[in-house]
């Protein structure tokens, strides 16, 4: 019976009954040291976009500010995150990916 335990995943498990689970939008910010080229990669690479889809979001990124990179359950978008920063850390760039809820 869910309310036995009031542990995290019994209240999960109660709560996707009634409300869908909240969803993040994951964002890249522009900055003005991060390559255009890997930007591009990126997106390809963590965001299953073609090179199309990658260039133009990445363009948007570069001339608004911001742009939506996609939008995934809690624990997907997190893990983008740090993949996204990982790989880009690690490649000496200062690319900043964030996740804020829908
Ligand atoms: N502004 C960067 C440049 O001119 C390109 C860039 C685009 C950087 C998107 C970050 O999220 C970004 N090289």
């Amino acid at each position: 019976m869910a309310t036995k335990h009031q542990d995290g995943s019994l209240l999960e498990a109660r709560r996707t009954r009634l409300t869908p689970p909240p969803l993040y939008r994951v964002v890249l910010l522009n900055d003005d040291f991060t390559p255009m080229d890997f930007v591009v990669t990126v997106l390809q690479r963590f965001f299953a976009m073609n090179r199309e889809q990658a260039t133009r979001i990445m363009l948007k990124v570069h001339t608004e500010g911001r742009g939506v990179c996609g939008t995934y359950p809690r624990d997907v978008a997190a893990t983008k995150v740090e993949q996204v920063t990982a790989f880009a850390r690690g490649n000496q760039h200062p690319l900043a990916c964030v996740m804020e809820e829908n």
